[in-house]
């Protein structure tokens, strides 16, 4: 069998979310992963299906689908290019550099840095990985959800799903997952900053849109369009799916709050989850009747990411607290 690249990661309970929420909150730490992101999950297992004789990967990202990839790449000895928009902090570009990848930066969003990816893939014949659109990345991410069944055991089922929605892999993973063990009934909260919120303006608009740009300072939420799979999921009438926004503000205070109460420093892609609990969109989902009186636990799931550091966390607050 394929070597796996990711780690099982803990489950931990959180006194003080609970608190707030009034049911258990549990945190699935994706931050925990080798690559600081739940991204190694899905981009280690397309590697592991595309990528084994490959000549080098190329992958168009953010950042953390692109420390994902040159962690895959460097564990099976490929080489690693990762395209990123002008927009990914200098930090990541060294942490890409340290992980072994040759970084290159294209355009202003992820989006064009994608455009440039695809292009080189043709010319170099590199194996393409992308960030979020594949169902290999979705069979990837959807073993963050078999997990928590084997954390909670048989006689706990979760409440509620929260996760962040970028082009939307990690939630079309999250529902993989929840329709192998047969959880389809678990309502899921679907957050994005605004100024990136691709999937919400899809579900507003009853069919995919692209935005015009990325305005956000979550820019690993970046994607100016949303994957099909993730509008499909959005229409059917099987699945509860909640797409929620909240500012740039609160997912900063959202980071803060958690690095304050947990210890743990996420970056603002995962602040957009963590700020359904403390900007109060859940208490509050559940007061308008939108979310169901939660049944069971309410299960975090905390992507992590590694476009943050203190320096940046101040940037952060400097830019957006004046
Ligand atoms: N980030 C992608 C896409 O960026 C990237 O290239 O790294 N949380 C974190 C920490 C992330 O890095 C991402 C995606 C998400 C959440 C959202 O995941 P998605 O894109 O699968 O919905 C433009």
């Amino acid at each position: 069998m394929a070597e796996v690249f990711h780690l099982k990661t803990p489950l931990l309970e959180s006194i003080n979310m609970s608190k707030r929420v009034g049911t258990t909150v549990y945190l699935k730490m994706e931050n925990a992963q080798p690559s600081g992101s739940f991204k190694i999950r899905g981009i280690g297992h397309l590697c592991q299906q595309l990528a084994r004789h490959s000549k080098g990967v190329i992958c168009s990202s953010g950042g953390n689908a692109g420390m994902a990839a040159a962690y895959a790449a460097q564990k099976m000895g490929v080489p690693a290019t990762i395209i990123v928009p002008s927009s990914t902090p200098p930090l990541v570009v060294q942490r890409l550099h340290d992980q072994g990848a040759t970084v290159r930066i294209a355009g202003k969003v992820w989006d064009d840095a994608n455009t440039e990816a695809l292009k080189l893939a043709e010319t170099e014949g590199l194996t393409y990985v992308p960030p979020f659109d594949h169902p290999l990345l979705w069979e990837g991410h959807a073993s963050m959800i078999a997990e928590v069944t084997a954390s909670l055991g048989p006689s706990v089922k979760p409440g509620a799903v929260v996760v962040s929605v970028g082009g939307g892999g990690l939630l079309c993973g999250v529902i993989q997952g929840l329709k192998d063990v047969g959880w389809t009934d678990v309502p899921i909260v679907a957050m994005e900053t605004v100024g990136a919120h691709c999937f919400n303006a899809a579900i507003k608009a009853g069919k995919l849109v692209t935005l015009d740009d990325i305005t956000s300072e979550a820019k690993c939420l970046g994607a100016k369009t949303a994957c099909k799979q993730a509008f499909d999921y959005s229409q059917s009438s099987e699945l509860t799916i909640i797409s929620e926004l909240v500012t740039d503000q609160q997912a900063l205070h959202a980071i803060q709050t958690f690095l304050d109460e947990e210890r743990v420093l996420v970056e603002m892609a995962c602040g957009a989850a963590l700020a359904a609990v403390y900007s109060g969109v859940i208490v509050r989902l559940q007061n308008e009747g939108r979310l169901p009186a939660l049944m069971g636990p309410l299960l975090m799931i905390v992507c992590g990411g590694s476009t943050i550091n203190m320096e940046q966390l101040t940037n952060l607050k400097h830019k957006l607290q004046s």
